[in-house]
């Protein structure tokens, strides 16, 4: 396939985007959804053509099925049959058609029959929740909606006394409780505000639990971590950070939604041991594969590493060596691993 005819630009994602709304709403019924729903639905097609766009470019089905899976479910928060998901994304590949040609809406719609198979397997098994800290995550949540922040801080320090330590605090624990809240909110059980209340507290306990830890000495390593640019989820890649400086490295976080030539100034700038690069939405990967590049063809940089992780690296765990890092990594202590081994 011809990859640059299946450039993503902003003016062919609205091109085709309208094109296929067309051809959607030809084959509905005048007063089948409401404004609500139409308007979901328009923002729905954006977002199909995106990841089947990419999908393309890195040769991934496995994330557009996750995409798939997890759309299925916000057609069933706006009362939007599973046809109707079906039928959406037959207007891509018939506005495909119409703007490219056949080849590429053929090519389109293999990777598409291979997502939505995969997306079945998904869905079976989305309902299987790890139950470990349930209680404790349920009684925290009640306590964030009802403003009782002594009531959460009571149930970290009641972890501790029971024996947990910081690492499984934060990944078992808050982890555990930010992926309830994400499933929560995607069902409809917590608004916006609600799901951002309980994000923006956590992150302020995990801020304070590291500022209270006892830290190791420095060992002399310097890590940059940043998300990709227009990736907005910093939370997983925080509490790697204050671990990796209590356990004594250097540590230069940057957080989320960094434009990429200041990613690639700071590298510059620090010249680190290694470059973490954190995505958990696959529309940013496009921009990690261009930062690696872009490091790498500095001569002064050719020792650095670069490691990748983050919730897109875990549904396709190929997908980093497309991208021309040195190492994908899913928990602290593989991470670790490999950063004292450098
Ligand atoms: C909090 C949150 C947000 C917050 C983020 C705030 C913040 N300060 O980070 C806000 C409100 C901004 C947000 C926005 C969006 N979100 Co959101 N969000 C979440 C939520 C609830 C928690 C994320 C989190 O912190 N998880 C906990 C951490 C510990 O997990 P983690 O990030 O995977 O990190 C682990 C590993 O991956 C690893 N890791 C992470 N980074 C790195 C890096 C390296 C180098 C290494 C080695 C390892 C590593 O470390 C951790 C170890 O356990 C998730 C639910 C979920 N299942 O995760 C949804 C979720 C990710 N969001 C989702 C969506 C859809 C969105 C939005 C598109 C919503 C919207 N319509 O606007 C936007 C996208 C914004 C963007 N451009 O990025 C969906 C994604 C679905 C999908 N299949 O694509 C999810 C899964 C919710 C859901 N169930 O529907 N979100």
């Amino acid at each position: 396939m011809n990859r640059q005819a299946f450039e993503v630009t902003s003016t062919n994602i609205e091109l085709i985007t309208r094109k296929a709304f067309q051809i959607f709403q030809s084959q509905i019924a005048e007063n089948e959804f409401s404004e609500q729903q139409l308007s979901f639905l328009l923002e729905a097609l954006k977002y199909h053509l995106i990841y089947t766009f990419e999908s393309l470019n890195f040769d991934s089905e496995l994330i557009l099925s996750d995409y798939i899976a997890w759309t299925e479910s916000m057609f069933e928060k706006f009362n939007i049959s599973y046809d109707f998901l079906i039928k959406s994304f037959s207007a891509i590949i018939f506005a495909i058609r119409q703007i490219y040609g056949d080849d590429e809406a053929d090519v389109a719609k293999r990777i598409l029959d291979l997502a939505f198979l995969n997306s079945r397997i998904l869905k079976t098994t989305e309902t299987i929740f790890r139950l470990k800290f349930e209680e404790d995550i349920n009684r925290y949540i009640n306590c964030v909606l009802s403003y009782d922040r002594i009531g959460t801080q009571r149930i970290i320090e009641e972890l501790f006394e029971k024996g947990y330590d910081l690492k499984t605090i934060y990944f078992d624990f808050f982890g555990t409780l930010l992926e309830k809240v994400g499933l929560m909110w995607q069902k409809g059980d917590l608004s916006i505000s609600e799901e951002h209340l309980i994000t923006g507290w956590t992150e302020f306990l995990i801020t304070e639990l590291s500022t209270k830890a006892q830290k190791s000495k420095k060992n002399g390593k310097t890590v940059v971590a940043t998300c990709a640019p227009k990736e907005l989820h910093e939370v997983g890649l925080k509490m790697i950070c204050n671990l990796l400086e209590i356990d004594g490295y250097e540590v230069f976080f940057l957080g989320s939604n960094i434009p990429y030539n200041d990613i690639v100034n700071f590298v510059l700038n620090k010249s680190p041991e290694a470059l973490l690069i954190s995505s958990s939405m696959f529309f940013s990967v496009g921009e990690v594969k261009n930062i690696i590049e872009k490091v790498r063809s500095f001569e002064t940089e050719k020792d650095i590493k670069i490691i990748v992780g983050g919730r897109t690296f875990d549904m396709d765990k190929n997908l980093w060596k497309k991208l021309g890092a040195d190492f994908y990594a899913n928990n602290y202590n593989k991470l670790k691993d490999y950063l004292d081994s450098i």
